[in-house]
């Protein structure tokens, strides 16, 4: 199968390849823009790879788009191209605007356009998956899981573009007949998480001996999935997913921020000892995010029970792995900080 992914460079959709590539015998286009977010410099070791095309370009772009369906001729698209922090989006929400809904309608536009063109086992066979969040719920209070058919209810400017692309693509299924499916996953982490995401933050601040910025008191929950089982959640939905339907994915796995923080610090001070005192001296309560949701946490019943699917990382050993990686990957995050991947993913240095 040729799956045509957009959103490639980023962290899940970097992931996401990493195991196409390696663990299936799947071809990949990547179409990315190569926005801030997106860095090569975490697929590097497949630039040369027979079954990667990588094509640098804007989802907005419809005649490129329709161009990239022409050229390749994918079996399936896996659309993970978005603008995707919530910080950003309160400071600066027109890119969201621009990518997530406007990208996402000319994306689906020329998907339609080509899926008419199929026909037989082809056209039976072709999904368009639609990878979302669980932001578009709203928060929780002390109780109760987002299940498929709670209610949107989205509150931050990022939350309300994914909330739109999520109606948009469920649109283009019910009034053009493009077989979509939408899955809605909790918050991710992992191994080339750009650090401006709460995890490789703190990991990389605490590292640099630099202050640990938790918002409020900390309190806020949130439900954590290695991005590995994202991964694989992904591909068993686009494998056995039903056309129209909505997967939740999350790992029961809600911790609260502080706490989440402090066990980063613990796993450091075992892993990257400071020479006086423990990380978690490194905390500082900051100003909590404006709008900012209580608790989040999925019930995913539904791809466990109908797919099958199980994530196989726990926190505790899932967050060593990540710490240990980012450790081990000074490199991939330190050319970052400093600006240069910007000039190396544009072939400067
Ligand atoms: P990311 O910010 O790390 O990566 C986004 C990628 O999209 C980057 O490579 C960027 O260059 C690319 N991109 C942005 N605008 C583009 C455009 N107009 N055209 C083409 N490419 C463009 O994001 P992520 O954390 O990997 O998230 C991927 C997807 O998964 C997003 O749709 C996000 O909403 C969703 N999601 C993320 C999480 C999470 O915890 N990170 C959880 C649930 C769902
Ligand atoms: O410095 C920080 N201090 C802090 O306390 C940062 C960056 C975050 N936080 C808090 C805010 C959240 O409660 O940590 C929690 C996690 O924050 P983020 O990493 O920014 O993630 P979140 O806002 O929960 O959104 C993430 O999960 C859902 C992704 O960024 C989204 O793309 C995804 O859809």
């Amino acid at each position: 199968m040729k799956i045509l992914v957009t959103g490639g460079c980023g962290f899940i959709g970097s992931n996401l390849i990493r195991h196409l590539l390696s663990a299936t015998a799947h071809r990949v286009v990547n179409v990315d823009k190569l926005t801030y977010a997106g860095n090569p410099n975490s697929l590097a070791e497949f630039a040369d790879a027979p079954r990667y095309v990588f094509v640098r370009g804007d989802i907005a772009d419809v005649t490129l788009m329709r161009g990239v369906f022409a050229d390749h001729a994918p079996d399936a698209v896996m659309h993970l191209a978005a603008e995707s922090h919530v910080d950003r989006s309160i400071d600066g929400p027109a890119d969201f605007i621009q990518t997530n809904v406007v990208g996402t309608f000319h994306l689906l536009s020329a998907a339609g356009e080509y899926y008419q063109q199929l026909s037989g086992s082809r056209a039976e066979s072709f999904r368009f998956l639609h990878v979302s969040t669980d932001e578009v719920y709203g928060a929780l209070g002390a109780e109760g899981l987002f299940s498929e058919s709670t209610a949107y209810d989205p509150h931050s400017p990022y939350a309300a573009t994914k909330a739109s692309s999520d109606h948009l693509a469920r649109a283009w299924r019910t009034t053009y007949g493009l077989p979509v499916i939408v899955t809605n996953c909790s918050n991710n982490y992992g191994p080339y998480q750009f650090p401006e995401k709460l995890i490789p933050l703190m990991i990389i601040k605490a590292i640099g001996e630099q202050p640990l910025p938790v918002y409020g008191r900390g309190e806020n929950v949130r439900d954590w999935l290695h991005v590995v089982d994202h991964a694989s959640a992904l591909c068993q939905v686009l494998q056995h997913g039903a056309v129209g339907h909505t997967y939740n994915i999350g790992g029961d796995c809600q911790r609260r921020n502080i706490d989440l923080v402090r066990s980063v610090c613990e796993i450091l001070d075992e892993l990257h000892p400071r020479q006086n005192g423990c990380h978690a001296d490194l905390i500082r309560f900051v100003a909590d995010r404006p709008g900012h949701d209580f608790r989040y946490a999925i019930d995913s019943t539904k791809i466990r029970g109908q797919l099958g699917w199980q994530p196989q990382h726990d926190l505790e050993s899932g967050l060593r792995q990540t710490i240990r990686w980012y450790l081990e990957h000074r490199d991939w995050w330190q050319a970052i900080l400093d600006g240069n991947y910007q000039l190396q993913r544009l072939g400067r240095v």
